[in-house]
């Protein structure tokens, strides 16, 4: 689908109302679109996503969460053995629980809910991995602590069913901008999960990663760079 079918849908879907966070457009895993964003004002019913097919007629249409949470995060992939669509956020106002992402079905249907981490977590990003390779992903959720205990990043691996695998911190409480990342580490299928960032405070040895096995065994860190980096890099 071309970049002006894109504008047109967006035009189409959005017109009348605000939307806060970026509003996303991904593929879904048969061909579709997956559009989400957050209804700010107007009927400001808060994160909602929909699927169109290839040419454009609406199929789903789903309010999702609650209309407490920000940083929406959408996508499509296969945590079962068919597609579903999974949307993860931040309940930051109300209940104020933190992160937590929902399983929806392809035809809309709400699966599960599962709050993760915990509420002292903020610059949380879910993604989906295959951490064993049998074509169902799992999804991977990282964050920082910044309030509360405050010990800085760390992963969450949850399978489709809801179940937490594993919990580990990751580099250490001076690291901020995280990136998350899938990578078959000894090249034998199966992929590690990396996380990476920059040392902005203490040490101040600047960008950095770690390799981690899915069960949350440290494979290896390793520095890169250097230190006058510490100031650059992206939010995720
Ligand atoms: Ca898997
Ligand atoms: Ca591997």
């Amino acid at each position: 689908m071309n970049n002006l079918i894109l504008s047109l849908l967006a035009v189409l879907i959005f017109s009348g109302n605000s939307w806060a966070d970026s509003i996303t457009f991904a593929p879904t895993t048969v061909n579709r679109i997956l559009v989400s964003g957050i209804e700010t004002t107007g009927p400001a019913r808060g994160p909602v996503f929909q699927i169109f097919d290839g040419s454009g007629n609406l199929l789903v249409s789903r309010f999702v969460l609650n209309g407490d949470f920000t940083d929406l995060q959408a996508f499509a992939g296969k945590t079962i053995t068919s597609e579903t669509i999974v949307v993860g956020g931040l309940e930051t106002a109300g209940l104020s629980r933190g992160p937590a992402f929902q399983v929806y079905d392809s035809a809309g249907n709400l699966l599960l809910t599962r709050f993760v981490l915990n509420p002292d977590f903020t610059e949380v990003t879910f993604t989906r991995i295959d951490v064993n390779n049998d074509g169902v992903d799992e999804i991977l959720v990282a964050g920082r602590e910044t309030k509360g205990l405050q010990r800085g990043p760390a992963f969450q691996l949850w399978n489709g069913n809801g179940n937490l695998l594993v919990t580990r911190f990751a580099l250490n409480p001076d690291f901020t901008n995280l990136t998350v990342f899938a990578v078959d580490q000894n090249g034998i299928g199966i992929q590690e999960i990396g996380i990476g960032g920059v040392e902005t405070k203490g040490l101040l040895r600047g960008p950095a990663y770690q390799i981690f096995e899915s069960n949350g065994t440290l494979l290896l860190t390793r520095f890169a760079l250097n230190p006058n980096f510490s100031s650059a890099g992206p939010l995720p």
